[in-house]
């Protein structure tokens, strides 16, 4: 079943806490990123694995060497599931789905925002292609342009795909999904409601009906 993850991008622990034990009925997974890291300590991942799986946004674009002491630590930590970008090449790739154990590794296969046609998407299919070919679990796919998560789809088989960009960035969950999206990654649209827990509501609602 489709599924909603919160992007937990706020830079204050007690707050991340209390928005994720707020939503946490309404998510599959919670995203953290470089903001609520960088400002929390790494062991949030401990504390907020407590109450939903967490998938480490690191966006890691390094070396295998580097890539593979990331990851190493990302799940000594207790996450999930790591965010790294395939644009590095097929070996810091394997060296993270080689270091990964159990945690899932998803590749960002194109990114939501306008810039990601600049550079990005002319290298879409072949950074799918080689994900799937070296083992990751999944990828990100644009929830802002519904048409590339179908795209994407179709050369991803059966792998994964988390679609960012719904919300704030003007796209739509339940299109995204209807494009070939496995779960949606939402952020504001949540943690900067007045009410979190209506609106993450909303979203699984919007999923699920
Ligand atoms: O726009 P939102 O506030 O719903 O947050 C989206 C989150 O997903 C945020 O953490 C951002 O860093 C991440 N993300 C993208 O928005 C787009 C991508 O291609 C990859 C990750």
């Amino acid at each position: 079943m489709a599924g909603l993850i919160l992007a937990l991008d706020v830079t204050d622990r007690e707050k991340a806490i209390n928005i994720a034990n707020e939503v946490a009925d309404y998510l599959h997974a919670i995203k953290i990123g470089w903001p609520l890291v960088m400002a929390a300590g790494m062991d949030i991942i401990d504390s907020l694995s407590q109450i939903k799986p967490i998938i480490c946004d690191f966006k890691v674009a390094d070396i295998p060497n580097t890539t593979k002491l990331i990851v190493r630590e990302a799940r000594n930590h207790g996450a999930m599931g790591i965010i790294v970008h395939g644009f590095v090449g097929r070996d810091s790739i394997k060296a993270a789905v080689d270091e990964a154990g159990k945690m899932k590794v998803y590749v960002v296969a194109e990114m939501s925002h306008p810039g990601a046609l600049d550079f990005m998407q002319k290298h879409t299919d072949d950074i799918v292609l080689m994900a799937k070919e070296v083992g990751a679990a999944g990828l990100i796919a644009p929830a802002t342009r519904p048409e590339r998560i179908t795209h994407i789809r179709s050369l991803a088989g059966d792998m994964e795909i988390l679609a960012p960009g719904v919300g704030a960035q003007g796209g739509s969950a339940k299109e995204a999904i209807e494009a070939g999206a496995t779960h949606i990654i939402v952020g504001r649209r949540i943690y900067e409601a007045n009410e979190p827990a209506k609106a993450a509501k909303a979203l699984y609602d919007e999923l699920t009906l």
